[in-house]
């Protein structure tokens, strides 16, 4: 299992509006957009940080886990994102060494990648994305 690199960063926060001004404006971080990821239940928005995004992760239903997450830990960092190819091999291997995967298939998160969870518990605390971009080269 090796990554090509580091894809983004996830941050939980109540509201990306009142937080936007903070990574644009004080760190000039680029604003990118934002994007309804209904799989997930939130919206989100990005700010580029060289080779790396910035993620805001805002919940759009009580029940999303960022929400559950907000609740129980407060605004923070979220998970890592990094970037794969042939997802589905990697989530077998992942497997075949014993980690826990929150998904065994690939879901459609943002950017229009495929994307798969390494559960906290398996990973040091730390919860672990991995995603692949589409045939189009979205990253
Ligand atoms: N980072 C580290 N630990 C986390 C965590 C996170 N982001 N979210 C939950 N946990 C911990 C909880 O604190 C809890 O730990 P303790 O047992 O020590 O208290 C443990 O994981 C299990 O938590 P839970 O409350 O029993 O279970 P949840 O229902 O909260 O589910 C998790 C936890 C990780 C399985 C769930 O959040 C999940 O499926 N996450 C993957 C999907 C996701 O996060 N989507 C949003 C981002 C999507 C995007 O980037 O587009």
């Amino acid at each position: 299992m090796s990554v090509k690199c580091l894809n983004h960063v996830g941050i939980a926060v109540q509201s990306i509006d009142d937080q936007r001004a903070y990574y644009e404006g004080a760190l000039g971080l680029e604003f990118e957009g934002y994007e309804d990821v209904p799989s997930q239940k939130v919206r989100v928005a990005f700010f580029r940080a060289g080779d790396v995004r910035i993620e805001l992760l805002e919940p759009t239903a009580e029940d999303s886990t960022v929400a559950k997450f907000l609740e129980k830990r407060g605004e923070g960092l979220h998970h890592l994102a990094f970037t794969v190819e042939d997802i589905q091999s990697r989530i077998e291997s992942l497997k075949e060494s014993g980690l826990r995967m929150i998904d065994n298939e690939p879901r459609l998160g943002s950017h229009h990648m495929q994307i798969a969870f390494v559960h906290p518990k398996s990973s040091f605390g730390v919860l672990t994305e991995l995603c692949e971009p589409d045939s189009k080269g979205h990253a």
